[in-house]
């Protein structure tokens, strides 16, 4: 297996990226049925095509590993007639090595995040060669529906190939009118800023710090900023009911973390150990409900990070203080491994250790900030990790406090 590591991160591209993006698409059109083109096109023809995009203020992105190039995505006009001007089409393409490794769920993630904030409300996706199942999939992923299939409409290598139309709403896709463009018979003209504010969880910069953290897990960058004042309001309603508490851990310690729960299960843990338990022992009352706006976050989350159908019943709230830690550990008091974990972090910034499979593999240290979302499942379901002593300082929403929320399938 892959190591646990950082593999990717997606950033805007630059003219310096050109020669490997020209070699990435040189392999498909060469080699695939993605693409369209018999002829790979120079590193002038890519420019003046980046160029025409970029002019335009349609997004192109790249994914890189250790400084290299790995893949890339862009979005630009679906069809140059005016009334199509805020449907785009987008294009995405990896180098070889770097397939089936959640790179295209990154890049993709953020290209629709770019062109939600542009203002853009239909996203198309063009698949050459139905049986491009991995496309598809990914394209599924993120929420795209398949809405037709050309039939033999392209021959290349040797066989006739179908398109598979793909498309998914954009912000608040056709519910409203579109955003006046400047010059609005003109498609070529730049467009209005970004209307950012009106984004649900997601914004740029944000975005950019996505990461793929390892075969099956994610960091979903900022996702929560947007709902974070609610997540805390309801925090701190559950808190009033069932109380934060200090646990101890079955060999005698007292746990520096302070949790509670919500959920038809809590996580506890005490002298007979740790389990989950549909009451809270403080109380003998069962555990608040997990609220609506808790569980449409985890599985937003869960659902661009891969996991479609994630429906939590276990919702452990951790509470962290400048000086608290969680020790390296693994999560396997639930009974199904196939389930991911939602983690959301609030307020203080933390460190968050990430090891391998065995206790003894390598730790990386993660920043996690306000908002961030990481979603684990997969082969790194059982990885260990934990969270370095937190670091002094206050977060406006929060104080001197870090909240954490893990949403997990326990029965
Ligand atoms: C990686 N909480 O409560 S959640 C925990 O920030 C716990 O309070 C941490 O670990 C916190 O058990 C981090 C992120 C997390 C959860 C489960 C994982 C990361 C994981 C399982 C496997 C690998
Ligand atoms: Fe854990």
């Amino acid at each position: 297996m892959p190591p646990a590591s950082p593999i990717a991160t997606i950033r805007a591209a630059h003219t310096t990226d050109l020669p490997a993006i020209t070699a990435i698409y040189a392999h498909h059109v060469l080699h695939g049925c993605a693409s369209f083109e018999i002829d790979p096109p120079s590193t002038e023809d890519m420019t003046r095509r980046m160029d025409a995009l970029r002019a335009r203020d349609y997004p192109y992105l790249v994914a890189e590993q250790d400084g290299a190039l790995i893949g890339y995505a862009y979005a630009g006009p679906y069809h140059p007639r005016v009334a199509y001007r805020d449907t785009v089409e987008d294009s995405i393409y990896l180098a070889p090595e770097a397939a089936g490794r959640g790179v295209g769920t990154a890049l993709l993630g953020a290209l629709i995040a770019e062109c939600t904030a542009r203002g853009y409300r239909q996203m198309m996706a063009l698949v050459g060669d139905s049986a491009n199942t991995p496309s598809i999939r990914l394209h599924q992923r993120h929420g795209f529906r398949t809405v037709g299939t050309l039939q033999s409409v392209g021959y290349k290598h040797g066989r006739w190939l179908d398109v598979v139309l793909l498309q998914r709403a954009l912000g608040s896709g056709d519910r409203t009118p579109p955003r006046q463009a400047l010059n609005p018979k003109d498609p070529d003209m730049p467009r209005p800023p970004p209307a950012t504010a009106t984004l649900p969880g997601l914004d740029l910069q944000s975005c950019m710090r996505d990461r793929v953290l390892g075969p099956g897990a994610m960091l979903l960058a900022g996702r929560a900023r947007a709902t974070a004042t609610e997540l805390v309001a309801l925090i701190e309603a559950i808190a009033r009911s069932a109380p934060f508490r200090r646990m101890s851990t079955p060999g005698g310690r007292m746990m520096s973390v302070a949790m509670t729960n919500c959920g038809a299960l809590g996580w506890v843990s005490d002298s007979r150990g740790y389990r989950y338990m549909s009451r809270d022992p403080l109380t003998d009352l069962p555990w608040p409900a997990i609220p609506a706006a808790f569980a449409s976050l985890a599985g937003q989350a869960a659902a661009e990070a891969g996991y479609p159908d994630f429906m939590p019943d276990a919702c452990l709230i951790n509470r962290y203080e400048p000086g608290t830690r969680l020790t390296l550990h693994q999560d396997r008091n639930e009974h199904d491994f196939s389930q991911p974990i939602v983690s959301v972090s609030l307020g203080l910034p933390a460190r968050f250790l990430w090891g391998g499979l065995a206790r003894t593999d390598p730790v990386q240290r993660i920043p996690l900030d306000h908002g961030d979302i990481a979603v684990w499942g997969g082969a790194t379901r059982l990885a260990h990790h934990g969270i370095h002593p937190l670091a002094e300082g206050t977060n406006a929403l929060t104080g001197r406090t870090r909240l954490n929320l893990t949403f997990r399938r326990a029965a």
